[in-house]
């Protein structure tokens, strides 16, 4: 199927439903956001969707993004600021094309912002590039991450210091393309009762430019025991990475692509495995569905995104953010981002 296909059937007469929130800024759209807090206050690392003029297709090329916003806020429900461009592709001597998906990570006085972009040849690697001040601007490493691939990196703190990165996306991701460990252009996504393909993780080393250990694939497990099998797509992995950290669990949450949840595993270690929990975030009017979880000043948020305010165009999107709740077991209420 194609997006058009797949996404939410829209005409000039149908009204789009009641969202629970606003986009946190309306002049620029803004999608896929990472949040962090930093200094006190939220910092939001998004993607910065653009009218690129690309028909849509499969491989995502009308997601044609080439510069940073980084939006930053004391308070939810409070004044968002913009602080403008932080990093343009120009700037970033590999690139080829497309902006996707960032995220940050501060250490030892650095803040650290971590992208995927294609190359020359038309091949997605994540790059990192560093600031003295989370806002940005940032400056980019000369070259991607050795033995990175695909998109949509997540980079989590955990309790003892260390920081982990966990990224991979299929069909435009292309982490189909990498299941042998080599680029391969005709990797297909499999079929059928065969594991699905798992997102990626390693640790970074000390100095945050590199991985200091191989690359691993992720296991998402059903409440069995058994990898959740490639013709799950309401359950299995297609992109958008995210870990968070409660109650000594950790929680690894991802988008399920073309059945358009977030979703989420429960595991005790954050290499895995996870245990298949359940929904976060049902779909949102928009073709792709991509959040982050923070805590702030004792309350746990959902970061999202939607394409209301383009009236419907999948690939200009606000994000917006919302309480997420526990239940006293530790699982996650479902959250409908539109009023029934
Ligand atoms: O924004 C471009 C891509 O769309 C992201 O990298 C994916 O996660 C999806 O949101």
């Amino acid at each position: 199927k194609t997006e058009a296909e797949t996404a939410p059937k829209k005409d000039s007469t149908e009204q789009f439903p009641k969202s629970i929130a606003e986009p946190l800024v309306t002049d620029i759209y803004t999608a896929d956001p990472s949040a962090h807090v930093f200094d006190n206050k939220i910092y939001i690392y998004p993607s910065h969707d653009i009218e690129a003029g690309i028909p849509e297709n499969d491989n995502g090329d009308h997601f044609d993004m080439r510069d940073y916003h980084i939006l930053s806020m004391d308070s939810v429900g409070g004044p968002v600021t913009d602080h403008g461009v932080a990093l343009d592709i120009k700037n970033i001597p590999w690139a080829g094309r497309q902006l996707w998906a960032p995220d940050a990570a501060f250490s030892k006085g650095t803040y650290y912002l971590y992208f995927p972009v294609k190359d020359k040849e038309d091949v997605f690697h994540i790059g990192v590039a560093t600031s003295k001040s989370p806002a940005g601007p940032f400056t980019a490493q000369p070259k991607p991450i050795a033995g990175s691939y695909s998109i949509d990196p997540a980079v989590f703190e955990d309790t003892d210091g260390k920081h982990y990165m966990y990224f991979g996306g299929i069909w435009g991701g292309q982490l189909q393309r990498w299941v042998t460990g080599k680029y391969d252009t005709l990797g297909k996504e499999p079929e059928g009762d065969v594991p699905a393909i798992g997102p990626r993780m390693a640790r970074l080393s000390k100095d945050m430019l590199k991985f200091d250990e191989p690359v691993k694939e992720i296991k998402i497990i059903d409440k069995d025991g058994k990898p959740l099998p490639a013709k799950d797509h309401d359950r299995r992995f297609f992109e958008a990475s995210w870990m968070h950290k409660y109650n000594g669990k950790y929680y690894f949450s991802y988008s399920t692509g073309d059945t358009h949840f977030i979703a989420y595993g429960i595991g005790d270690s954050p290499y895995g495995p996870f245990t298949y929990q359940g929904v976060i975030l049902k779909p949102v009017v928009g073709w792709t569905n991509h959040h982050s979880i923070v805590e702030y000043k004792g309350q746990w948020y959902l970061f999202f995104h939607d394409s209301i305010l383009s009236k419907g165009k999948t690939h200009l999107r606000s994000v917006k953010v919302t309480r997420l709740q526990y239940r006293p077991d530790g699982t996650i209420e479902t959250i409908n981002a539109y009023r029934e």
